[in-house]
């Protein structure tokens, strides 16, 4: 499946500061001994998960990054600063491999921050060398190199929302006509042979190949998709008002349904919302009680928001945007709560380890930053989606300094 896009980088971690020889001089005592102070310690390097797919277009042309190195120690015993540590931005669904070690990163959800590679210590300066054998050290050590390696990332988008239906439902239109994707919209059953995708404010919508009856032992198109959506916390199950009755209606819902439970149990227990489509083929009298009436009847949509819309009502459109970005945004804020939560149980255990967390203090700094939200592209499948972005923050740098 190609909803992945792909890049292999070389980074750098900073080297640490080199420790210096240095003597105090202080009034009316000319030879105050050896003064030289340590070296910065060089930036750490973070990978760092962020809602914009757009992201690893814009780096296309970068194929190092370096950060910075920590200074030089200073006289007076002063410890060299350390390197601003470095944040790799990448879009939520990243896959992070370093091709020297083997290790692995995973960034599924919004905010999370990954060390990938440690700063090299700094250098000592002389006056650690002092002692009661030696009053004038001249020694010093270097700064300790960074680590470094080559990454290769992989981006599989992670769907925010799936649209499923039986074949003819209208999903492909739905997606077109929210989000800026092309897909291929055709009268006939089995449009859609691939999932598409398109971004609506950066949350991604994905359109499944109709599902049938069987579709779980194999039958039709839309099964091998639906492992696509098995991340996906909400359903979009859409359902053509050319089904005349209310009965008809509920036998269309119940299928669909079997086949996501057949599939696999996570599937009935996402929240679904109901999506009646095609409202422009009834008559505007007619469609309010046929959807009291769905509403009435249908005991299994009791405690489901059930939507109408038409891809030929613009007011209906808007409704149906509104209503996405809505839930996205509550999700969303939900997700970044449970991922600081996860992370308060992790403080202490992982800090300062490769391949750690942050502490929850520092993610909730982080949340508490304005996140720019730029309209996106087409995220069609098979499409580039990205590239990628380093930012040095002092703001996290020092977090982790006050944590220490
Ligand atoms: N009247 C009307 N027709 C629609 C509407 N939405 C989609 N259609 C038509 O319904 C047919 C099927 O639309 P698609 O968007 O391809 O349906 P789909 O659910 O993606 O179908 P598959 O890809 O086969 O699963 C096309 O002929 C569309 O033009 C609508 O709101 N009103
Ligand atoms: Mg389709």
């Amino acid at each position: 499946m190609a909803f992945i896009d792909e890049m292999t980088v070389h980074v750098r971690a900073g080297r640490g500061g080199n420790g210096v020889v240095r003597w105090l001089h202080e009034k009316f005592k000319e030879f105050g001994g050896p003064s030289g102070g340590d070296g910065g310690r060089g930036a750490h390097v973070y990978v760092r998960s962020v809602r914009d797919t757009t992201l690893l277009a814009r780096y296309k042309n970068i194929k190092e990054f370096n950060a910075p190195n920590g200074e030089a120690g200073g006289n007076n015993s002063k410890h060299g600063g350390n390197g601003e540590d470095m944040y790799i931005d990448l879009p939520i669904g990243s896959v992070i491999t370093n091709n020297f070690t083997k290790e692995i990163y995973k960034l599924d959800k919004e905010g999370q921050e990954i060390m990938i590679l440690k700063g090299g210590n700094g250098g000592l300066g002389n006056e650690r060398f002092k002692s009661s054998t030696n009053q004038t050290p001249e020694e010093w050590t270097p700064g300790k190199n960074g680590e470094e390696g080559e990454f290769y990332i992989e981006v599989e988008l992670i769907a925010d929302a799936g649209l499923i239906g039986l074949p003819n439902a209208g999903k492909t239109s739905l997606l077109n006509a929210l989000t800026k994707a092309h897909a291929k919209v055709g009268a006939y059953q089995f449009t859609t042979l691939e999932p598409n995708l398109g971004a609506l404010y950066n949350y991604v919508l994905a359109d499944i190949p109709g599902l049938i009856e069987g579709a779980s032992e194999g039958r039709g198109l839309g099964h091998k998709f639906l492992r696509h959506i098995k991340r996906t916390k909400m359903l979009f199950h859409c359902i053509s008002l050319e089904h005349g009755t209310v009965e008809e209606i509920q036998s269309v819902y119940k299928t669909i349904r079997k086949e996501l439970e057949d599939y696999h149990p996570d599937m009935v227990g996402k929240k679904e919302v109901i999506l009646l489509t095609k409202t422009d083929v009834c008559m505007p009298t007619e469609l309010a009680k046929k959807v009291a009436d769905a509403k009435k009847n249908i005991k299994e949509w009791k405690d489901k928001d059930v939507l109408t819309v038409s891809v030929y009502d613009i007011d209906s459109l808007k409704k149906l945007s509104d209503f996405l970005t809505k839930e996205f945004a509550e999700n969303n804020a939900k997700e970044i709560a449970d991922t600081h939560n996860e992370d308060a149980d992790m403080i202490g255990d992982f800090d300062d380890t490769k391949g750690s967390q942050k502490t929850a203090k520092a993610m909730k700094k982080q949340a508490r930053k304005p996140r720019v939200v730029k309209s996106i592209k087409d995220a069609k499948v098979g499409g580039k989606v990205s590239t990628k972005s380093a930012n040095t923050k002092t703001n996290s740098a020092k977090a982790r300094t006050n944590k220490k």
